[in-house]
């Protein structure tokens, strides 16, 4: 007898705890064709995985080179679903600047959040880790986006967003945008603090929030 979904999602969260990033993207290949959604494998193996994976991080059961090698599965696995994906057909919702925050060299929560915003019609830029302020700007300017979306995931690098939203002041670009914040240390708290726009607690939600503004904003200027 074949594998329950159940254990097929779950053989998913190991591949990626354990760092096998060929076996997660061959069972999440396998997965799909048995008609499981992106979603559901997002969640229920994807999601997992990180979250034992950051619980074996902060107890000393896990590692730096371990937590590298499941990130990695975990980034070859989002590619995957977001390649199988269909995308809504039409003009795009509008454009997003992506990235995580100069010294920052988290970048998981990041493509999540890049791909929801594509899965949802948005064309999308994802500049990466490790990105300065001055170069997500410049970027959005290139581009004409419509969003900027920065991460953060340390404590010390978080005021690297007030950074952004400074220096977009400075430029006196700030209106121009709707800047959306994230990663593990940010709340809303700290979003209406620096003036920023929009703060959500996971990728699923900023994406339909983005979409909500958008098509708000394009309701008002019709
Ligand atoms: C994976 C990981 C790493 C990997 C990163 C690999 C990669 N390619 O991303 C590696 C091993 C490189 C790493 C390194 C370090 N890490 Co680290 N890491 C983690 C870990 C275990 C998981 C993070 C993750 O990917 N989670 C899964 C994703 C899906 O969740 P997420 O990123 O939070 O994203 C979700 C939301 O936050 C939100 N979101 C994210 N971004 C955005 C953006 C927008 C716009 C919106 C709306 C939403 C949004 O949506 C996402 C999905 O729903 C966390 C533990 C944790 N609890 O977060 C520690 C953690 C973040 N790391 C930590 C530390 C200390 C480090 C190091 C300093 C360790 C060291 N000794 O070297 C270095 C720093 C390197 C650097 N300069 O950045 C600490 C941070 C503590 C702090 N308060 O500052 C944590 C919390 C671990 C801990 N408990 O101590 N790390």
């Amino acid at each position: 007898m074949g594998e329950t979904r159940e254990e097929l999602l779950e053989k998913i969260q190991k591949a990626i705890q354990n760092g096998k990033a060929k076996i997660a993207k061959n069972l999440i290949e396998q997965a799909l064709e048995d008609g499981i959604d992106a979603d559901t494998i997002v969640n229920e193996s994807l999601l997992k995985a990180m979250d034992v994976i950051a619980e074996s991080f902060s107890s000393d059961i896990a590692f730096v080179p371990d937590v590298i090698l499941a990130s990695r599965a975990m980034n070859v696995a989002t590619v995957v679903l977001e390649d199988y994906t269909e995308k809504p057909a039409g003009e795009p919702l509008g454009t997003v600047v992506a990235a995580t925050v100069r010294g920052d060299l988290h970048d998981i929560g990041l493509n999540l959040v890049s791909m929801m915003f594509r899965n949802v019609g948005f064309v999308v830029y994802n500049m990466g880790c490790d990105v300065p302020a001055d170069a997500i700007i410049k970027k959005a300017e290139e581009v004409q986006a419509d969003i900027i979306c920065v991460s953060a995931m340390l404590t010390t690098t978080m005021p690297q967003i007030q950074g952004l939203i400074k220096l977009l002041e400075n430029k006196k670009l700030r209106d121009k945008y709707c800047v959306m914040i994230g990663g593990a240390p940010v709340t809303a708290r700290y979003a209406s603090r620096i003036g920023a726009d929009v703060y959500t607690a996971d990728a699923a939600s900023a994406a339909k929030e983005a979409r909500k503004i958008i098509t708000e904003k394009k309701r008002k200027s019709e």
